[in-house]
Formats: structure tokens, C-alpha cells, sequence
């Protein structure tokens, strides 16, 4: 079994969607969650003085969206074709641009300008990307994104739907039902749904 360790804060953030994956293949993890002071402390260790950080026995990994890359290969939520791959990447890249949105409205200190950002990110950032993965699960017909099983990408949206609606409603899925739908099945994946229901407090909501 190999020696699995996740070195981030006790967010979501950049960290959540690695947790999310490594509880739907079902490999068990160290989820070492840091205060700020321990982070200060390892900071100049770190190739790029961030987190998160992840360790395979001796490997070190940094960079989250290559860190979770290379855990969907190795754990078969990669599709090795290469359409198939290219289309994964596509809405993961499209996913950061909502991404993006969302967390310029959190960091918002002024409550007219945050405003704006959320009706930008609700009436604009969203009706611009979530159609397009709704037409794709239409599409595919198969109650996933790419293909015939589940891949990373279905992983990363149903983390971030998962953040939209908690910060926004469950309104935001109205117009979506295969996402709705996509969205309740990765979470009720019996690993996920259990660390959702016992996920200890964050120290930020984001
Ligand atoms: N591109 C990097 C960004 C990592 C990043 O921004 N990490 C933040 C936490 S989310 C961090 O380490 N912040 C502390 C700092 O930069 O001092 C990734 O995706 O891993």
C-alpha cells in the first residue's frame, strides 16, 4: 500500500478536490492539515513556498492540478485516450475560470463591489460554463462526463458544484439537471459521503 500523505490547510480550497479523489478510488491517505504557523515554518522547503503538497513515500509532489493529474492516472480516472483525456482537461480548465469568479466574490471586502461579483458570477460566469457540461452529459448519455465511467473531471465538478451551491443556494443548479444529478451521484458514493458527513470544522468556508 503506498504511503499517501496530503500536506495542506484546513480548507478546501486547492486541497479538497485531492481529498475528494483519493476517497472515490478508495485509497487511504494521511490528510495532514496544517495551522499557518507550521505552514510559515516548512515554507522554504517548498519548491514554490505553497501547498498543497503531496507525498508518495519519497516523492514530492506540488502544483494541485498536476498532483490530482497524476493521481487520476495512477488510479484509472484519467481516460488513456487521448480525445477522451483532452475533453477531461477542457472542463477542468473551464472549471478553474468559474473558480476564479468565485473566489474574487469570497475575498470581496466591500459589500457593493461583492455584490457585483456575485451577480457577474451568477448571471454570467455560470450561464457561460455549466451548459456546456450539461450538453455534454446529455450528450454522452452515460451519467458521465467522458466516456463510460467515471473520470477525474466528474470529480473536480462535482467538488466545485458542491462549493457554488453552498455558497450560493441550490438554485444555482436549477437549469442543470444532469449536473444536479452528477453532482448526487459522486456524492453519494458511499467513501465521499462518509467524509462529508464527518469532515471536522474548516477554518474558512472556502
Ligand atoms: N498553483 C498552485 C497554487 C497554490 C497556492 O496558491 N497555495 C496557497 C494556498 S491555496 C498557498 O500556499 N498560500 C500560502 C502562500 O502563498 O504563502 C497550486 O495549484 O497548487
Amino acid at each position: 500500500m503506498p504511503d499517501y500523505k496530503l500536506t495542506y490547510f484546513n480548507v478546501m480550497g486547492l486541497g479538497e478536490q485531492i481529498r475528494w479523489l483519493l476517497h472515490y478510488v478508495e485509497q487511504d491517505f494521511e490528510d495532514n492539515r496544517i495551522s499557518f504557523d507550521k505552514f510559515t515554518e516548512m515554507k522554504s522547503e517548498l519548491p514554490f513556498r505553497q501547498v498543497p503538497l503531496f507525498e508518495i513515500g519519497s516523492q514530492k509532489l506540488v502544483q494541485s492540478r498536476a498532483i490530482t493529474r497524476f493521481l487520476a492516472t495512477k488510479h484509472g480516472l484519467l481516460p488513456q485516450d487521448p480525445w477522451q483525456a483532452y475533453q477531461t482537461e477542457m472542463i477542468i480548465d473551464a472549471l478553474f475560470d468559474c473558480r476564479e469568479g468565485y473566489f474574487y466574490h469570497w475575498k470581496e471586502e466591500n459589500p457593493a463591489e461583492k455584490e457585483k461579483l456575485k451577480d457577474k458570477f451568477l448571471n454570467e460566469t455560470l450561464p457561460r460554463h455549466l451548459p456546456v457540461f450539461e450538453k455534454l452529459l446529455k450528450d454522452n448519455k452515460t451519467g458521465f462526463l467522458v466516456g463510460n465511467a467515471a473520470t477525474w473531471a466528474d470529480i473536480y465538478v462535482a467538488y466545485y458544484l458542491d462549493c457554488f451551491v453552498m455558497r450560493f443556494g441550490d438554485s444555482v443548479l436549477n437549469d442543470y439537471p444532469e449536473l444536479k444529478k452528477l453532482a448526487s451521484k459522486i456524492k453519494s458514493h458511499p467513501r465521499i459521503k462518509s467524509y462529508l458527513e464527518n469532515r471536522k470544522p474548516l477554518d474558512r468556508d472556502i
